[in-house]
């Protein structure tokens, strides 16, 4: 049986949709979590820029969170069962990573600002913050309608985007969704089929567990 390691930051961020999967698919992996201060030293070490970084024990390394998340749900049986299903998953995620990558500048921003609080708020830090939430919010407004109504393609959007399965894309809107709820649950207002989807989700034995033992992170 392949050994995976999942390398990320100490946050749920954008590795989380990879740890959901793995929980899913009830397979083992060795979840690693860097300190800011020991980056530098990994970054040598699995030659990456960034994380989230996949490794197995038959020579894969690879990095890119979504490109990750794709090829444990192929592993897993949880890509959808042809081409077209998996277009889908594969668009539909791409929805929510747009959202989830405006997520992070903002988050990082934030994070790098209170980090360096020793040096004076400047107005063109706060430009540069208020600048980001804008294009979060301006993604979040563009991209959950479609979403919304991209759910409802099957059953009314009373159970999973691709109909009765829990594939990657749910995984992905959840890893996303949860984000949301956090920072601005307001942005979810007027989408009650996402937010039933996300209780949906998070009900699911497997994952419900997971969610309940998760250590709370911060990002
Ligand atoms: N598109 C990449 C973005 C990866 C990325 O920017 N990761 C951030 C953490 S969320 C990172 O590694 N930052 C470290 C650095 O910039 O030195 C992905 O989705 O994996």
């Amino acid at each position: 049986m392949t050994r995976y390691t999942l390398y990320y930051f100490n946050g749920r961020g954008r590795a989380e949709v990879c740890r959901m999967l793995f929980v899913l698919a009830d397979v083992q992996f060795t979840d690693v979590r860097v300190e800011y201060s020991e980056w530098n030293r990994f970054m040598t070490k699995l030659s990456s820029p960034m994380l989230p970084v996949l490794e197995t024990d038959t020579g894969l390394t690879m990095p890119q969170s979504m490109a990750i998340a794709r090829f444990l749900a192929r592993e897993f049986g949880l890509h959808g069962r042809n081409g077209q299903e998996m277009s889908r998953v594969d668009y539909i995620c791409q929805c929510f990573y747009d959202i989830l990558d405006c997520y992070m500048k903002m988050y990082h921003e934030k994070d790098r600002q209170l980090y360096n609080e020793t040096s004076r708020r400047s107005s063109n830090k706060e430009d540069k913050l208020s600048q980001l939430r804008s294009n979060y919010e301006t993604t979040c407004n563009r991209i959950l309608p479609f979403l919304e109504k991209t759910l409802q393609v099957y059953n009314n959007g009373n159970q999973y985007f691709l109909g009765n399965q829990v594939l990657l894309c749910d995984v992905m809107a959840y890893a996303t969704l949860e984000n949301i709820v956090e920072d601005s649950p307001s942005l979810l207002n007027g989408y009650p089929k996402l937010r039933a989807l996300m209780n949906r989700i998070s009900d699911y034995p497997k994952i419900h567990s997971y969610l309940k033992d998760r250590t709370p992170s911060e990002f």
